[in-house]
């Protein structure tokens, strides 16, 4: 190591101090000159980034934000005003002059029609808007061209002002608005898996945004920032603790810290969740037991749930994770998952609260298919949730997976609201580094057609509550969110919290759509950057399938940590956490056989689905060894032998990969340097490890298969034994 003496080192650094400050320096004037922000772009205004548009359109739009009329009498009017203004002063250059009515061409006006006599005067039909939605709507008043911004209520205004900045942000003309817009979905929220000592479980951008131990005291502006991106996309809650939680999080002390994050967030219309731990009456209680059943337990929960909406008002509920993984739950008295729920239910009803409860359940003393165990579990009590119960369910059966069919319980459940649970942090999909865009994953699952009642029974109609009926619905997705610059600790993970909030907004959304706005806002709209970004990160989601898990393997990843390859994992303390478990590997073929012959898991599905995926003729091929034992040369639709398409796939995701790295390559005078070489460094690091699951799972599964590759594809580099020695024992966001 080169050492330095002291002087030499004071030396070097204020030498690299004016070289720090000529390169600002230099950074401003190049900003002047090009009218690029001098900023340094770390990512953390996300999609809100505000940046000057060309001189042109900045004409154009000035045309039509010459005044801002808006009731800034209350915290959400403050929001909505400060939005508009920092938003379109950002992006044209000059804010529109604050006024009390609109009186010149060109105004912006936003509110009710009970905060505003103008947009009273106008007649509106809201009616179909609820409460959350609002309108955008070109019209004229007192005879001059002005834009309505109208909602029922001030949540639904801001709403509508971000979308109006959406607008300005991707380029849309505002010349003729006539946009109605409402959630399809209710509750709309992120559930953090933050423990409290700031770790993030599945957690890959640093350390939990909260900083419990400042809170209450403290609240810095990120938290600001945190319910203006949420709100910006739609999202309405956020759970603050994991759901391997801490009773802790129950306690005054704790409930007060939440109640200070609650009133940040309370003018964006974010309510705050927690999870609560099911064995918290003995923890935090003293009782001896959390029997559901048992009515001091019961009157326990009444009191909790009085005292959690004393220090937080408009709580919004409780979400449980119960009887699995070794969480305690109502199982422990021999009471069923709606006991549990139940009692949660009636301690927050008389509030306006709501539990979900998730159905990720499955136990190791339980020897049939893990696939099939939340279904077994909880069909059997459809109907007898509460009406404030929505029961979350996992998009697939197993574990958010790079790709699983859709959970058998969605249609399953007709009486009962099931909400989806998505995870938007990769653990599975290569942690932060990889670039993987979720939406079309998500598309993919949302439109899956149940069959429940018929042809058309999609997923989405089963969570928008529209197949049965239900009022109650929702979205949640396990955040990506920690305290990295960026947020989400990539760049282009930012696009999968953007996209999950469109989606759960409204489930049939496009995905390329929301990756096309998501460019746009967040980079740049020249189509020379938007059209190969967009095309890149499309094909993203499906690269990372092929060179992981392709053709319906799953769960093949290091063990705990779920870094990298190993499907190779076995024994331990469950079957169920092992590798061979899933992929069923031996001389003759590969595949978890769930079809009549094997698990019968199939048969948890509607008769036409399970009829398709039971038979190994009519599968489709994404999911064949998902659902079937399937022999090395079996012939798939290309012709070739599974075997070889297996090597195949696998070689297509690295070839991918390696395609994404030119594409963005050739992007560099398109995006700001910081971002262009941190992209570029992390598409490295991912075509790096897209190489070595594609080696060491072929060198694996080679020992089963003993067939040659095909003509052309190299041999792993390394042995078998070199991919399975490799151990990493500080990968990040391992359970605890
Ligand atoms: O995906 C798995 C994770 C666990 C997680 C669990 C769950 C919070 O590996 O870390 O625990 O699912 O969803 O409960």
């Amino acid at each position: 190591m080169v050492s330095l003496s002291h002087g030499a080192r004071d030396a070097a650094r204020a030498g690299s101090r004016w070289r720090r400050a000529g390169l600002l320096c230099l950074c401003w004037l190049a900003g002047l000159v090009t009218g690029l922000p001098a900023m340094a772009e770390d990512g953390y205004a996300l999609w809100l980034r505000y940046v000057p548009l060309d001189a042109g359109r900045q004409a154009a739009y000035r045309a039509h934000a010459t005044e801002l009329v808006v009731d800034a009498g209350t915290p959400t009017g403050r929001a909505i005003r400060d939005e508009l203004q920092r938003g379109l002063h950002g992006l044209l250059g000059r804010a529109p002059v604050p006024a009390a009515r609109a009186g010149r061409a060109g105004a912006i006006v936003v509110g009710t029609p009970a905060t505003s006599p103008q947009l009273a005067a106008l007649r509106l039909d809201l009616s179909a808007l609820g409460e959350e939605g609002y309108l955008l709507r070109s019209v004229r008043i007192d005879g001059r061209p002005a834009t309505a911004v109208a909602a029922n209520t001030e949540l639904g205004a801001l709403y509508g002002a971000f979308h109006l900045l959406r607008l300005v942000q991707t380029a849309q003309p505002l010349d003729a608005l006539d946009i109605h817009q409402a959630p399809k979905t209710r509750v709309r929220v992120l559930n953090h898996w933050d423990n409290l000592d700031r770790y993030v479980e599945r957690g890959y951008a640093g350390e939990s945004i909260w900083d419990w131990h400042k809170l209450p005291d403290w609240t810095g502006p990120r938290y600001t920032d945190y319910a203006r991106a949420n709100a910006s996309i739609g999202i309405n809650g956020t759970v603050l603790n994991n759901v391997n939680t801490s009773a802790q999080s129950l306690t005054p002390m704790y409930l007060e810290k939440a109640a200070a994050l609650a009133g940040v967030f309370r003018p964006y219309g974010i309510k705050v969740y927690l999870s609560a731990r099911f064995s918290a009456p003995i923890e935090i209680g003293g009782l001896e037991t959390a029997d559901p059943l048992d009515p001091a337990v019961r009157a326990w929960w009444k009191a909790k749930a009085d005292e959690v909406y004393r220090i937080i008002p408009g709580f919004g509920g409780f979400l449980v994770k119960a009887n699995s993984e070794g969480q305690p739950g109502p199982q422990d008295y021999g009471r069923s998952h709606a006991d549990g729920a139940n009692m949660l239910a009636e301690a927050l009803a008389p509030h306006g609260g709501i539990v979900m409860w998730r159905a990720f359940v499955y136990s190791h003393e339980e020897p049939d298919d893990r696939a099939k165990q939340a279904y077994t579990e909880f069909v059997p009590h459809d109907g007898r949730f509460a009406p404030n119960v929505l029961v979350q369910v996992k998009n697939g059966a197993i574990d958010f997976q790079p790709r699983e069919p859709f959970h058998p319980l969605f249609g399953a459940m007709p009486e009962t609201p099931l909400m989806m649970e998505f995870q938007i942090t990769k653990e599975y999909l290569g942690f932060a580094t990889h670039l993987a865009y979720l939406a079309p994953m998500y598309a993919e699952t949302l439109r899956a057609d149940t069959h429940a009642r018929g042809p058309g029974s999609t997923v989405a109609r089963v969570v928008d509550g529209s197949l049965e009926g239900h009022q109650l619905t929702g979205m949640a997705g396990v955040a990506n969110i920690g305290s990295d610059r960026n947020w989400s600790g990539s760049h282009f993970d930012q696009a999968n919290w953007f996209a999950f909030g469109r989606l759960a907004w409204d489930p049939y959304l496009d995905p390329e759509a929301i990756a096309r706005e998501w460019v746009k806002m967040t980079f740049s709209t020249d189509p020379g950057f938007v059209d190969p970004v967009v095309a890149m990160m499309m094909g993203s989601r499906e690269a990372v399938v092929d060179y992981m898990t392709p053709l319906g393997l799953h769960h093949l990843m290091g063990r705990g940590h779920h870094y990298g390859p190993a499907p190779w994992v076995e024994g331990g303390p469950r079957a169920d956490w092992t590798s061979v478990y899933y992929h069923r590997a031996d001389a003759k073929g590969i595949g978890f056989d769930r079809s009549a012959s094997g698990s019968n898991a199939v048969a948890q599905y509607a008769p036409p689905v399970a009829a398709q995926f039971g038979d190994l003729a009519t599968v489709p091929e994404e999911f064949l060894l998902w659902f079937h034992h399937v022999p090395w040369d079996h012939r798939m639709a290309s012709g070739n032998t599974l075997w070889d398409e297996l090597v195949l796939r696998y070689g297509r995701g690295v070839d991918y990969v390696a395609g994404m790295r030119r594409t963005w390559d050739g992007l560099a005078g398109k995006v700001d340097p910081e971002r262009h070489a941190q992209v570029a460094a992390f598409l490295a690091i991912q075509e790096k490890e897209a190489q070595w699951w594609r080696d060491a799972s072929i060198a694996y599964f080679q020992t089963f298969s003993k067939r040659p590759l095909p003509a052309g594809e190299p041999a792993p580099p390394h042995s078998l034994a070199y991919y399975q020695a490799l151990q990493f024992p500080f990968a990040p966001g391992d359970g605890k």
